[in-house]
């Protein structure tokens, strides 16, 4: 009995795996239920009263030795297959993942860059307005409609607090605090109270311009624009303008461009008339210029507003104006990465 102890013991000394399955077969060869030293307590019973303490002694010995044995080699497989822990700090790291700029970002830095390159400035304001500078100074009668709660979201009972309902605010409040030569463009959020659908929506984006100096007219007004939708649609782009009102420019106009898609052959975008309607424009009415304390006998200007949700729809072929403010990253991935 105690030869085949030491036989077992000699064995155990040299074993060696080298991967996890053998250490598996080593452990059922011996520590298993029908594992030799199991074998060895069943044989127990037969060695003789004298020996059994000295026997037993020795069998539990080697019970614990094949089992620490064992364990140890099983470890060695868990945490490493390259002598240390199983951690290579020579490979590269998980790349960061880069967001994308939101279309509307992307196309209104474009705008912004375009008026850049022809001189003008960026000019920002508070989307919480008064009465004066969203309606009264723009020359909007007492009784005007887009007054009305119904176009207009007034946030407490006071009438003189108001989400503004495009930029031009700003450009009062600018004219309000500065002379001539101004010439500065108008970026910003403007909120109106109408039904969301696929075309409209009650938040929206606008850029709104303004020059203003001595003998600013309608030809500087034009050839502005013209080079703008050559820059923003493409070289061969032409324009038209079509006579419009609005109270705070006089004369008014809204401008086509040659529809991009079809090359103003006509297609469902440009509904077969091979042109689109992109902005509003117009020479800023003296009165506007005199209730900012501007000389309109000495100076002149022209304005000019468009919604960037429609451009951005152009640009792209968005069918739906509720995609924008969803924040869902299946549309949002698919606009140029950020730098
Ligand atoms: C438009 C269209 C035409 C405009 C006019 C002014 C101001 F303050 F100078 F009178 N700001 N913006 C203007 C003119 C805006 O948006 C469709």
């Amino acid at each position: 009995m105690l030869d085949k102890i030491n036989v077992l013991r000699e064995e155990l000394e040299k074993i060696a795996a080298s991967s996890k399955e053998e250490v598996e077969e080593l452990r059922l060869k011996y520590i298993s239920k029908k594992g030799s030293i199991n074998k060895l307590f069943a044989d127990f019973k037969n060695v003789s009263p004298e020996q059994k303490k000295e026997v037993g002694n020795a069998i539990n010995t080697l019970k614990n030795f094949a089992l620490e044995k064992i364990n140890a080699l099983k470890d060695s497989f868990e945490t490493t297959s390259n002598g240390d822990f199983g951690l290579d700090l020579t490979m590269p790291g998980e790349p960061m993942k880069l967001g994308t700029r939101h279309p509307l970002s992307l196309v209104k830095n474009e705008i912004i860059g375009i008026f850049a390159r022809l001189g003008f400035t960026v000019a920002e304001g508070p989307e919480i307005e008064d009465d004066w500078h969203v309606f009264s100074a723009l020359n909007f009668p007492p009784e005007h409609p887009a007054r009305d709660m119904q176009d207009t979201f007034f946030i407490e009972k006071d009438p003189d607090v108001l989400l503004r309902t495009h930029t031009s605010s700003v450009q009062i409040r600018v004219m309000e605090h500065t002379q001539p030569p101004i010439r500065s463009i108008f970026p910003g959020r403007v909120f109106r109270n109408e039904a969301i659908s696929a075309r409209s929506h009650c938040i929206f984006h606008q850029i709104e311009g303004l020059y203003v100096d001595e003998n600013v007219s309608f030809a500087d007004l034009k050839q502005t624009l013209l080079q703008f939708a050559k820059e923003l649609f493409g070289e061969g782009t032409k324009i038209r303008l079509r006579p419009s009102y609005f109270p705070f420019t006089e004369p008014s106009a809204e401008m086509d461009v040659s529809c991009s898609i079809c090359g103003g052959k006509g297609c469902n975008v440009c509904k077969y008339t091979g042109w689109l309607e992109i902005l509003g424009c117009g020479m800023v009415d003296p009165n506007v210029l005199e209730g900012c304390n501007i000389d309109s006998e000495k100076y002149t200007g022209f304005a000019f507003g468009m919604g960037i949700e429609r451009i951005t729809m152009l640009r792209y072929g968005i069918k739906d104006i509720r995609h924008f403010f969803e924040n869902d990253v299946r549309f949002l991935k698919q606009f140029e990465s950020a730098i």
